[in-house]
């Protein structure tokens, strides 16, 4: 770990209520500091005590997990306590938008897919969410051994600063794919019989996230790619939830899954089984329609982290470094600024990287 008093892992479990104090406080001086203008309706003061309770205690709970310590998550965290945390996320999306417009400056981060300890050692060199705004373009969960730490630690960054941290849905924050992929069985496998139920809550929970994200009115976001009946914006901004299941005759479907395709002109169908691929022409049409100058999407591994596509109409951002262990590429953190302009801050696989040590029961 290095060594900054200003990173809340290194929290001492004495220390927890001094730093609650002084987290809160800080949220407040980054309410006022940072303006985001957006079309919010729920703002930091409709969570009460309770929620925040809630909230940091979990939070404190994952941070000192993360510090690899001898604690499990299952053996300090209840199930009860998830349901009930799931419970005031859902309000938390419910009462925010489809499509969450904001502004700058904000930090977007690609797929995490269960890799905890990369997202804490992403926070500890982009900053932590007390200090800087983020919007995550989802797959949470899947793939990496820790997908229970990594949604819940970014579910409680989401209830205690709801207009300051945005969490759009992946393709794998879909029951189908993640009663496949490895959440369903890290839910049975780590808390047993209340497993499954619990997974359930998430699939409820899942159901209630935002798609899309638009920054400055410039820059549109989100986890897949565009699609050929994205005529407007505002079919963005009406998207209905709860969606349990997007069906594949529903826009929802190519905004979870397509992707962008150096070989094929136009719209072609995807490999994956599932949507399109589009082309540069594509791409160019759409975003000249709707008036947007960039997309930011994630979905597809991408050596250095981030990829630039059509011009740099398109830009593709991941954030699983050593995606799986069998990939060996870096991870990036893409910074849009109060002018909307961009950078990237990239997280370099190393060989002989020192991961933390993470218990797992
Ligand atoms: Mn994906």
């Amino acid at each position: 770990m290095p060594s900054n008093n200003e990173n809340p892992v290194n929290a001492s479990l004495s220390d927890r209520k001094k730093k609650t104090k002084r987290l809160s406080a800080e949220a407040s001086e980054l309410v006022s500091l940072k303006s985001c203008r957006s079309n919010m309706a729920y703002d930091n003061s409709m969570i009460d005590e309770i929620q925040a309770r809630l909230a940091y205690n979990l939070l404190f709970k994952l941070l000192e997990c993360g510090r690899g310590g001898e604690k499990t998550l299952t053996s300090v965290v209840q199930p009860a306590e998830i349901t009930t945390l799931l419970d005031c996320i859902k309000l938390v999306f419910m009462s925010q938008p489809s499509c969450v417009e904001i502004d700058g400056p904000i930090n977007i981060c690609g797929d995490t897919h269960g890799q905890f300890s990369d997202v804490l050692r992403m926070f500890d060199k982009a900053g932590y969410p007390h200090r800087a705004n983020y919007l995550f373009l989802g797959d949470y969960v899947d793939r990496g051994r820790h997908s229970l730490e990594n949604i819940l630690l970014l579910f409680c960054y989401k209830l205690i600063f709801p207009n300051h941290f945005f969490l759009l849905r992946g393709n794998h924050e879909c029951p189908s794919i993640n009663k496949v992929y490895g959440f369903y069985e890290e839910c049975s496998k780590r808390y047993e019989k209340g497993g499954s139920k619990m997974w359930e809550d998430f699939q409820d929970t899942f159901s209630t996230m935002p798609m899309t994200a638009v920054i400055g009115q410039r820059i549109l976001c989100m986890h897949g790619g565009i699609s050929p009946r994205l005529s407007s914006l505002d079919k963005l901004r009406a998207f209905r939830r709860p969606n349990y299941q997007p069906s594949h005759d529903q826009i929802e479907i190519d905004i979870l899954w397509s992707d962008p395709s150096n070989t094929g002109k136009g719209w072609n169908p995807n490999q994956r089984g599932v949507s399109y691929t589009f082309g540069t022409d594509a791409l160019r049409k759409v975003l000249n329609s709707l008036n947007i100058d960039l997309v930011v999407r994630a979905h597809q591994v991408v050596q250095d982290g981030y990829e630039f596509f059509g011009q740099r109409r398109l830009v593709t951002v991941f954030s699983a470094p050593f995606y799986c262990g069998q990939f060996d590429n870096a991870a990036a953190v893409m910074t849009v600024n109060e002018d909307l302009v961009c950078s990237f801050q990239i997280l370099r696989p190393k060989k002989y990287f020192p991961k933390r040590r993470i218990q797992v029961d």
